[in-house]
């Protein structure tokens, strides 16, 4: 059936290629048609690999593993095959700016024209936030998206590189679909491509290749747009105007920091240098491009300085996660929801409408809970990872969700969005005078706290954590009813989602230990590492109010 699709949306190999037989037709759109460009793909060859399966979030691995010969190229003709294009599709490709990701940027476009897809939809310079994909996706109907990131993790020669792929609607692909990709990554053979396309990533504009085109738009614009659809930008322009507010935002050296300018300074009025390491480094700059305290030690300072910022954030590699602070105070993101979702009437994305549901994945803290019950609301929990609150913001059943590893969003786009969060934090804290401090401290007088915790063992041999796990697992029913210490255990169970809107299960997602009185202990293997195994253990236990 793979091999019948492919036929069906790549143009004849032989003959004249595109020009013959091909349901793409060539654009009159005045443009100027470079004279003589063959028309044809090309056939490459090299793969099958075994080893492409993606994991919570795409494929990432060691950047000089993706720089292998053919690797990179395999994935990418598996993603076309597996999910092949419609008539006059068209596909969006960006990455947060990582050592490769212009290259892999260039080297997706002509794939993308041998593979059928009439228009290309390129950030200038190759650069994407992965919400501003997500954005651009919806925005331009395409089929899909390319995203060249291993997001958090560290990138340059020696870290990590990554490609994530989202469907129609601006998703990340559902399991079904990156189940299909890896298993054609083990079966391709060769690659198609147009490298007789001169594809250049900076000059903003459209040029026709004959049958095709590409657009290299600025990455900014549209995403930028849609912010203004979603917040009281005036407000906040007054917030950032009030007599000694100060705000520091930390782009890490990464994709949120184009964003960050722009939206900050130049559109919200704050003072230059309020977006601390604002222009994307291909290495990062040396760092881990994650919010986590680590990477954050100067502006955590700025938050304890004797006259501390009123509000601080971060991002991370490719702009989708967030990180609030304020004096004296990181907000853990299970709060962060919960505090968003207990105010969602307040941001004029929600006036009008309220939260009809709310969602967030298996280990992140059941503080949310506790707002979707007294406000009645709808609350989903659903495996890590952001495809799985694709279906139910499709669905109109939530409109809200998070998780633990600093993720926010809503259905305003189908991914997690950094600076998003860190809007309506600014929104919130304009329309009612609060800080971050009093904010968190009025949630919890009328919630109670979810303390929140999480620890990772990194770097762990992978058949000794796998065995771990299973040995957990088979343990389950011993668990329940051992006392240790004030808490006893209530439930032990291996989590197993089956998706309320089409009916598909994902089995085996992390085991969630219930204790009495009311705590949590979740465990699971991380997806997205590139060393080993990943153990992460959350940690949870609520204080009433
Ligand atoms: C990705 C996913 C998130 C997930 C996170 C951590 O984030 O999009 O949904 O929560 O990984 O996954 P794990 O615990 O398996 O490492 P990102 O920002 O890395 O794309």
């Amino acid at each position: 059936a793979r091999s019948r699709q492919w036929h069906f949306v790549v143009p004849s190999l032989d003959g004249d290629g595109l020009t013959k037989g091909s349901r793409v037709q060539a654009l009159d759109l005045g443009w100027k048609v470079p004279h003589g460009t063959p028309m044809k793909p090309q056939i490459r060859h090299g793969g099958p690999f075994d080893d492409q399966k993606p994991g919570t979030s795409g494929l990432r691995k060691p950047t000089r593993t993706f720089c292998q010969p053919g690797y990179l190229e395999i994935f990418l003709q598996a993603i076309f095959e597996a999910d092949p294009p419609g008539p006059a599709a068209t596909l969006v490709v960006g990455g947060d700016g990582r050592h490769f990701a212009r290259e892999a940027a260039v080297t997706a476009c002509r794939m993308a024209f041998a593979n059928g897809f009439q228009r290309v939809v390129v950030g200038q310079g190759g650069l994407l936030s992965t919400p501003a994909a997500s954005a651009l996706i919806r925005s331009r109907e395409a089929h899909g998206g390319i995203i060249l990131s291993a997001s958090h993790n560290p990138g340059g020669p020696e870290g990590d590189f990554g490609v994530k792929y989202n469907t129609r609607g601006g998703g990340p692909a559902a399991p079904a679909v990156t189940d299909a990709i890896y298993q054609r990554t083990r079966e391709l053979e060769r690659w198609l491509t147009r490298d007789d396309i001169p594809v250049d990533l900076d000059a903003v504009g459209r040029t026709a290749f004959g049958d095709v085109v590409l657009q290299v738009v600025d990455p900014v614009t549209d995403w930028l747009e849609l912010m203004q659809t979603q917040f009281d930008f005036d407000a906040i322009r007054e917030l950032l105007s009030r007599p000694g507010f100060r705000m520091r935002f930390d782009a890490m050296n990464a994709a949120a920091g184009p964003y960050a300018h722009a939206l900050f300074e130049r559109c919200l009025g704050a003072p230059e240098g309020t977006v601390m390491r604002g222009v994307p480094l291909e290495d990062f700059g040396g760092i881990h491009p994650d919010p986590h305290p680590d990477g954050l030690v100067d502006l955590i300072a700025t938050t304890r300085e004797t006259q501390p910022v009123d509000f601080a954030a971060a991002s991370d590699g490719d702009g989708d996660r967030n990180m609030i602070l304020g004096p004296g105070v990181v907000v853990s993101p299970g709060d962060s929801l919960a505090i968003l979702a207990a105010h969602a009437d307040k941001i004029p994305a929600f006036r009008g409408r309220g939260l009809r549901g709310v969602a967030r994945s298996l280990p992140t803290s059941r503080a949310v809970d506790r707002v979707a019950r007294r406000e009645g609301f709808d609350l989903y929990e659903t495996p890590t990872g952001w495809k799985f609150f694709t279906s139910l913001l499709d669905s109109g059943r939530i409109s809200l969700c998070g998780e633990e590893s600093f993720g926010t969003g809503s259905d305003h786009i189908r991914e997690k969005d950094g600076l998003w969060a860190v809007l309506f934090w600014l929104n919130l804290m304009a329309v009612t005078g609060q800080g971050v401090r009093g904010l968190v401290d009025a949630h919890w007088g009328r919630y109670g706290r979810d303390l929140f915790q999480r620890q990772d063992y990194e770097g762990l041999d992978l058949e000794i954590a796998t065995a771990l796990m299973d040995r957990l697992k088979a343990s389950l029913e011993a668990l329940r009813g051992i006392t240790a210490g004030p808490f006893s255990v209530l439930k032990a169970e291996s989590f197993c989602y089956t998706d309320p809107v089409d009916g598909s299960r994902a089995l085996d997602q992390g085991v969630s230990i219930t204790l009495d009185p009311d705590a949590r202990i979740t465990l699971r293997l991380s997806g997205t590492g590139t060393d080993g195994a990943t153990l992460r253990v959350y940690l949870e236990s609520f204080i009433p109010s």
